[in-house]
């Protein structure tokens, strides 16, 4: 039995948030569940580094871009080692089998006739790598905005490959039909099926504008777009072409999980790409909410508060892994609220759980030595209790397997609230007292294996507690799904241990979040006119240009200042003016920012430039104007 199971690959633009570590945190839980339940596992996971909005980021951040991705990738993977993600394999789309696949891949649809030349016309948005049709755009004070991430637009207008997507609208509309979990949940179907309905466009599979990228198979002036080169690695990753025997062991995927923002690439462009080549379609595909933390976007402003380490720091990994889950109904948006997590550890984790834990133990080091005691003949209680957990087994499993792991682990409490029911109702103090420590072994017996089925069915959600509850309990069987099937498992005198409480409340009075709110200005990023004012812009005239030796990016730049003086500063323009064409030019400088080195030469100021994708255009002045001339 495979199951494959993948996460969307992260763009490298930015580093990972607790918006990434969701959906890797449940791909993790569902991966280490089957596992549990007998599944050779593959779980992927990986980063998408090709294409605009990454190339533009390693120029902001003045880094080569095969650089800035592999410094990026290595804080993706370090992440998912610290929130100890069993992931099988990080696929990155830069890795040479990987742009390799791509191109056959790509070959392939050119060969089964899928793929023609033309022009695209219409907008992009780098943020989101998606071309968007003039019905589909927003304005806002007269600019075109994305109706995803409402940031601006971008018109394009180029010579691409395109892909006869159109012509996969009826196969589609019967895959829908035929298997209506296909797409989940129900209503992120819906969405899919109107787009369905309306018709498919053809589309634009390359860019001519820039280079990052894998080059298109016979014409390389093209690099194939970065959606479909990111959505091959599904099947780059297992071998395909190359190992088809691994491949056909793994494929089709058994559920890609994303979040909703990426169903259309996922339920429509992927799945005709792939009948494109001649392959299935994944089984399933699963496009989970968006989250907020304590009811902010997550964005930037955020800043590195919502690194999730500063709350693995804080709550522990079990505690996050368990709040998403619980907290969060998967599928939805909600709000990841430090508050509500906190109450939750207090009353789910500690009380409920931890507590019930800490009381059986109690009374097992005080009355039976610290060894399992040996059970007697049930009574009408126990059976209930048993009945309890037959029922709650069979949920639990048939709730997990359709991906509803909230309700599974709603039930599991539900379980849990029982096993307290069960342990106040039969009042093994009042037997200890009394001394019918057949009972009392019979009651604690029964408490210790539900208590041995709480921490295997949440083992995947909170894999370190579940081993911690085993060493306690004396269990020291191998995980597998037989030690949930039958009653009875835990072995007669062996060691419990009686240890500190599981979980640490925290007092609410005196809670202090790891994410304050940010303030409004901050959001926005505002300053005063006092900040503005700090910045000493003047008109510049450019005197001498030249091209920095051995420096691609570099130009060095003597400027007249009027008044100010002359000054010497470098400037990474080279790839965009020829200096020669720089002279006598009236640009506008930062001239009181503090000097700098830039290969060996001092810059003394900084010049402005207005750079979007791959465009860069100085700022100069409308007319003349003595050099020195402040701006304000
Ligand atoms: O879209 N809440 O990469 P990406 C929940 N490279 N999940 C969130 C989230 C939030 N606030 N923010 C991000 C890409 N995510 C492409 C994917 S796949 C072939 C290519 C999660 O870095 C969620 O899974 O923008 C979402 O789909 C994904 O991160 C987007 O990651």
């Amino acid at each position: 039995m495979k199951f494959y199971i993948t996460t969307p690959i992260y763009y490298v633009n930015s580093e990972p948030h607790i918006g990434s570590a969701y959906t890797t945190i449940i791909a993790d839980i569902i991966a280490r569940y089957k596992r549990f339940m007998g599944y050779e596992v593959f779980f992927l996971t990986g980063t998408d580094e090709h294409g605009q909005k990454i190339l533009q980021a390693a120029r902001e951040a003045g880094k080569d871009p095969q650089e800035f991705c592999d410094e990026l990738a290595e804080k993706f993977k370090k992440l998912w080692k610290d929130l100890k993600i069993t992931n099988d394999y990080f696929i990155r789309t830069t890795d040479d089998s990987h742009m390799k696949t791509v191109q056959y891949f790509v070959k392939k649809m050119v060969e089964n006739g899928d793929i023609y030349k033309g022009r695209y016309e219409g907008w992009y948005c780098v943020p989101c790598e998606t071309f968007w049709k003039e019905s589909e755009v927003e304005t806002r004070d007269g600019e075109k905005i994305c109706p995803q991430c409402k940031r601006p637009v971008k018109w394009v207008s180029e010579e691409n490959y395109f892909f006869k997507l159109s012509k996969y609208r009826d196969v589609l509309l019967d895959i829908f039909d035929n298997d209506p979990e296909f797409v989940e949940p129900d209503f992120r179907r819906n969405e899919m099926l109107k787009i369905l309905e309306g018709g498919l466009e053809d589309l634009s599979i390359t860019r001519t504008t820039f280079k990052w990228g894998v080059p298109m198979p016979g014409d390389p002036d093209h690099v194939i777009y970065v959606w479909v080169d990111a959505l091959i690695n599904y099947v780059s990753a297992i071998g395909y072409p190359d190992d088809m025997e691994r491949f056909e062991e793994f494929w089709p995927a058994d559920v890609h999980l994303i979040g909703k923002e990426i169903n259309r690439f996922h339920s429509i462009i992927w799945p005709a790409m792939l009948l494109s080549v001649g392959l299935e379609p994944p089984k399933k595909i699963f496009a989970h909410g968006w989250l907020t933390v304590n009811g902010q976007k997550i964005s930037k402003s955020l800043g590195n508060a919502i690194d999730p380490r500063a709350f693995v720091e804080r709550y522990g990994n079990d505690v996050i892994r368990y709040y998403l889950v619980r907290d969060i109904v998967f599928g939805k948006d909600g709000d990841f609220s430090e508050e509500n997590l906190v109450k939750r550890l207090n009353a789910d984790l500690a009380n409920d759980y931890g507590n019930l834990l800490h009381r059986t133990t109690a009374m097992v080091k005080k009355h039976f030595d610290s060894k399992v005691p040996k059970p007697g003949t049930l009574q009408s209680i126990d059976n209930w209790l048993l009945e309890r957990y037959d029922e709650t087994l069979e949920t639990f499993i048939s709730l997990m397997d359709s991906y509803k792991l909230t309700e599974a682990l709603e039930k599991v409490w539900a379980f849990i609230a029982d096993v307290n029911k069960y342990f106040d109702g039969t009042k093994p103090w009042v037997l200890a007292k009394e001394g019918n420590m057949e009972r009392l072994g019979t009651v604690l017996y029964n408490t210790l294996e539900a208590l041995l089925k709480v921490s295997l069915m949440t083992l995947p959600i909170m894999p370190d507690t579940s081993r911690e509850v085993f060493k306690r309990i004396g269990f020291h069987e191998s995980e597998n799904k037989e030690h949930l099937e039958k009653w009875g498992v835990l072995k007669s005198s062996s060691p419990v241990s009686h240890g500190k409480p599981l979980f640490e409340k925290i007092d609410l009075e005196k809670f202090e979040r790891v994410v304050r709110t940010v303030s409004v200005e901050k959001e926005t990023n505002m300053i005063t006119i006092e900040d503005f004012s700090k910045v000493d812009l003047r008109v510049a005239k450019i005197l001498v240009a030249e091209r920095i030796p051995k420096s691609k990016k570099l130009v060095r730049l003597e400027i007249d200042l009027g008044d100010l003086g002359k000054r010497q500063i470098v400037a990474g323009i080279a790839e965009f003016y020829k200096p020669e064409d720089l002279i006598g030019k009236l640009i506008v400088v930062v001239a009181n920012l503090k000097p700098a080195k830039l290969m060996g030469y001092e810059s003394q100021g900084m010049l402005l430039a207005a750079q979007y994708g791959d465009d860069l255009k100085l700022i100069t002045i409308d007319g003349d104007i003595t050099p020195g001339a402040k701006v304000s």
